[in-house]
């Protein structure tokens, strides 16, 4: 007997049915006949919807009303991924659908395939944020997401005729989006620029120019919770439309510039996900939505109150920054606090201190936010000197810490030179109660290395919550055939709201019969990856080969070259006969990442990976044994039909730079094994899925340390290795780019002089390690047994595990009564 505890449909198929019907008539106004899968899916999303309302009030209802305290987490991306079959299962209504869109004469895939995928993120930290907001109303808890409703996401890439990567824009909003709720009665001010004058003895800013920001409401349904949360993505308008009426004709085109330059705010989403540029309009997006969404916050919870006693803030809402993309909400409470509801300094302080806390999610030192103090101040000249009065009082607060002047130096907010700057992580720390890391091992360095002066001072700050994803989109959406497996060998599908029941199918991987339809699971999700792949991409994919893949943003440090100078090393082994090529396991290698468009050397890996491909795959010599693809434009779609059908993930970083990782938790729980290094979550993962169901190699962090103190070449290690060497010649003597060899000198140079993060000195161990891994997948059934156990004991990686120990070490609050 299985017990099944998902969600009960509030809707049976025929009603469904007819609410589909009435929306088709009423809302896209076209008779079930006339109707294309794209009205189909609007006017099903619009039913969903529907049947939501009533929870949706209610959990706001009982949050204003009840005294548990909300979470607000601002982000400037949620990287939300489709809606539609989410919310169905959420709310129990997958099979009502199916059969009522069949009853109509729609095939639900083409239905579902309609939607346009909400591209509001750049990769890891947009992605957290979205199963955050998923396992938080799955717990109950009430909770706003707060971002920007960018007009355009993530930029869509496509490949030239060269491999190379070209950016074209996306967007996703050129049709109808049925999720999300304009609700332009509840728009806020947002104001910047202008000076700041003393009248009557305080301080007044006014400000030079204002935009209108208008919420765009998605409903965050909980799984089998009962409850939906709330994410609002905040979209500016212009307040100057009404102003074209005074202007002449020959102002007319002048006059809608202050129209457009308004409106620019959430027109796109930056796709650098590090290195900050410390552009103006950037900082113009994170002031803006936080600025919205902290006026909206006391909206909601002091109702019609003029005088609201925000003392009581902090037991309200708990602010979680997510990165320190939002932190420029600490000086903006404190101005509310302050200037507009008359509190003193240390009152407002006390408040904003409970009330903000701070993840951090990177260690690369050049990816911490720094703000040019002239910049704050020319937009937000009163948040300036707050920031300003912030950072002496904390010098102040330090001098009563430590003697150590140098230190309290190193501490400073604000930089003592010709040209301040903000420092926005210390900012952060210094104005809320809680720093997080993402992972063990990386909140162990942000306290050893990154954060250390401050750690030193306040070591109760400072804990970790290590990354969780969604059960929910990640195994039942992406993988059907998976989740009916784990529900029949557990014997009940509860696991999906309490993932660290996989632990029951330890056992089975002892079950030889068990673990062979483990296998025939990852058989076919493979070949219905290959037929994916050919409708959408035109490739031709043999599902009989090990699928290898590789997805995350194109980074120096997460290594895309070593893999592809290991496949590189294979095939000059092959074409030198130094391996016969009927002793190769067929692999299939699967790239996807996206490359920032103005990282040089990251587009030319890109360009080398789309060559390597091109010239592997028509290659007679290699008998089909290797193939190497890569799907352009990798997203949330695309990646929940590679995951569940991938053998071997790569998670190769150079140790302590990867502050977590979230696609290695996603790998695991879906039945691949990881090859990795010790960095970020894999440290974790290993040790709970065991060594040996683990592939580890390479340097780790105080190896790392070390080579860098002592020096490194990297050189000495192409000259070391011959199969290294080989791989480089190849490269740089025009193999990929038709004889020239000039095409990837760049690279070539960089990795004989630079390699800023030793991509050369582990190369070694990761061929070596590579033989091992086809060694074992020469044994399909110990291979499914190792890739059924990380299955098994992957549970805690689930985000609902995240949001709890969030709950627990930092928020102090959970799920309405
Ligand atoms: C900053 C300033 C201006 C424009 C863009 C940015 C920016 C945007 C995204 C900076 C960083 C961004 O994302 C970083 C990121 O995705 N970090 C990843 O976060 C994951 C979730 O914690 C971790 O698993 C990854 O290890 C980490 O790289």
């Amino acid at each position: 007997m299985t017990e099944i505890t998902a969600p009960k449909s509030p809707v049976t198929t025929a009603e469904f049915a007819d609410g589909i019907r009435e929306q088709l008539k009423y809302g896209q106004g076209v008779t079930p006949e006339q109707a294309t899968p794209a009205d189909v899916y609007v006017a099903s999303s619009l039913v969903v919807r529907h049947y939501l309302q009533d929870a949706w009030f209610k959990t706001q209802q009982d949050m204003v009303n009840g005294k548990t305290k909300a979470v607000g987490y601002l982000s400037a991306e949620f990287l939300i991924g489709k809606q539609l079959r989410n919310a169905l299962l959420n709310a129990g209504m997958l099979d009502q659908f199916d059969e009522a869109v069949e009853s109509l004469g729609f095939d639900p895939q083409t239905v579902v395939d309609a939607e346009y995928e909400p591209a509001l993120g750049n990769g890891g930290l947009g992605r957290l944020a979205a199963c955050y907001v998923d396992s938080l109303a799955s717990l109950g808890v009430p909770a706003f997401g707060y971002g920007i409703q960018y007009r355009y996401g993530i930029f869509r890439q496509e490949f030239d005729s060269e491999g190379r990567q070209v950016e074209k824009p996306e967007y996703w909003l050129a049709n109808e989006e049925p999720w999300g709720h304009v609700d332009y009665n509840r728009s806020q001010k947002v104001s910047f620029g202008g000076t700041v004058v003393e009248e009557n003895g305080r301080k007044v800013w006014k400000p030079a120019w204002s935009v209108r920001a208008v919420p765009v409401d998605y409903m965050v349904p909980g799984y089998a919770s009962g409850r939906v949360d709330t994410l609002r993505l905040w979209s500016a308008r212009s307040y100057d439309e009404f102003d074209l009426l005074t202007f002449n004709k020959s102002e007319y085109l002048d006059a809608v510039k202050p129209k457009v330059e308004a409106e620019n705010i959430s027109k796109i989403l930056y796709p650098e996900d590090s290195t900050p540029q410390g552009k103006r309009l950037r900082l113009e997006q994170q002031y803006f939505f936080v600025a919205a969404s902290i006026q909206d916050v006391i909206r909601v919870f002091y109702p019609g109150q003029s005088n609201p006693d925000l003392t009581t803030l902090p037991d309200k809402i708990t602010f979680q920054l997510n990165d320190t993309h939002p932190v420029i909400g600490i000086p903006e409470l404190m101005r509310v606090l302050i200037d507009e509801y008359g509190y003193d300094w240390a009152t407002a302080w006390d408040i904003t201190t409970k009330t903000f806390n701070y993840t951090c999610h990177t260690l690369l030192p050049e990816a911490l936010e720094v703000w040019p103090a002239d910049l704050i101040g020319e937009l937000l000249p009163r948040h300036l000197e707050i920031i300003n009065e912030i950072n002496d009082h904390f010098l102040e607060e330090l001098k009563g810490k430590t003697r150590d002047k140098e230190k309290i130096e190193r501490m400073r907010i604000v930089t003592n030179e010709e040209n301040p700057k903000v420092r926005m992580a210390y900012l952060a720390t210094a104005g809320g109660s809680h720093v997080n890391g993402v992972a063990e091992l990386h909140s162990q360095l942000l306290k050893d290395v990154t954060l250390r002066d401050f750690s030193d001072l306040y070591p109760d700050k400072f804990t970790n919550v290590t990354n969780g994803v969604t059960p929910r989109r990640f195994i039942r959406l992406a993988n059907p055939r998976l989740s009916n497996l784990i529900t029949e060998g557990l014997g009940t599908d509860k696991w999906l709201s309490d993932l660290e029941m996989l632990k029951g199918l330890e056992p089975l991987a002892k079950d030889d019969e068990f673990v062979k339809k483990f296998a025939a699971v990852k058989q076919a999700n493979k070949e219905d990856f290959a037929a994916y792949a050919k409708r959408e991409y035109g490739f031709e994919l043999d599902p009989n080969t090990m699928f290898n893949s590789m997805i995350k943003r194109l980074h120096e440090y997460k290594r895309q070259s070593l893999k592809i100078l290991a496949l590189i090393a294979k095939y000059a082994d092959i074409k030198s006969g130094k391996v016969s090529v009927d002793d190769v396991l067929p692999r299939t290698v699967i790239f996807g990442a996206k490359s920032a468009p103005g990282y040089y050397l990251a587009k030319m890996t890109i360009q080398l990976i789309n060559n390597v491909a091109r010239v592997v795959n028509n290659d007679p010599d290699i008998k089909g044994k290797l193939h190497v693809y890569y799907p352009w434009n990798y997203n949330v779609r695309l990646a929940q039909h590679l995951i569940p059908a991938t053998d071997l993930d790569e998670q190769i970083s150079q140790a302590g730079k990867e502050a977590s990782g979230t696609g290695n938790m996603k790998f695991a729980l879906n039945g691949a094994l990881t090859v990795g290094t010790l960095d970020g979550a894999n440290v974790e993962i290993r040790e709970r899925v065991g060594a040996e169901n683990f592939f580890l190699f390479g340097m780790t962090v105080d190896e790392v340390d070390a080579l860098y103190a002592q020096g490194y070449h990297p050189a000495v290690y192409y000259e070391r290795d011959p199969r290294l060497k080989a791989a480089i010649d190849m490269v740089a003597d025009g193999t990929f780019s038709n004889g020239d060899r000039n095409t990837y000198a760049p690279l070539v140079a960089d990795w004989l002089t630079k390699d800023w993060f030793m991509t050369l000195a582990d190369f070694t161990a990761y061929c070596d390690i590579q033989g091992e891994i086809e060694a074992l997948y020469r044994d399909p059934l110990e291979w499914n047994r190792k890739a059924l156990l990380n299955v098994a004991n992957s549970g805690y990686f689930s985000s609902d595990r995240a949001i709890q120990d969030y709950l627990d070490k930092i928020w102090h609050t959970g799920p309405l009564a």
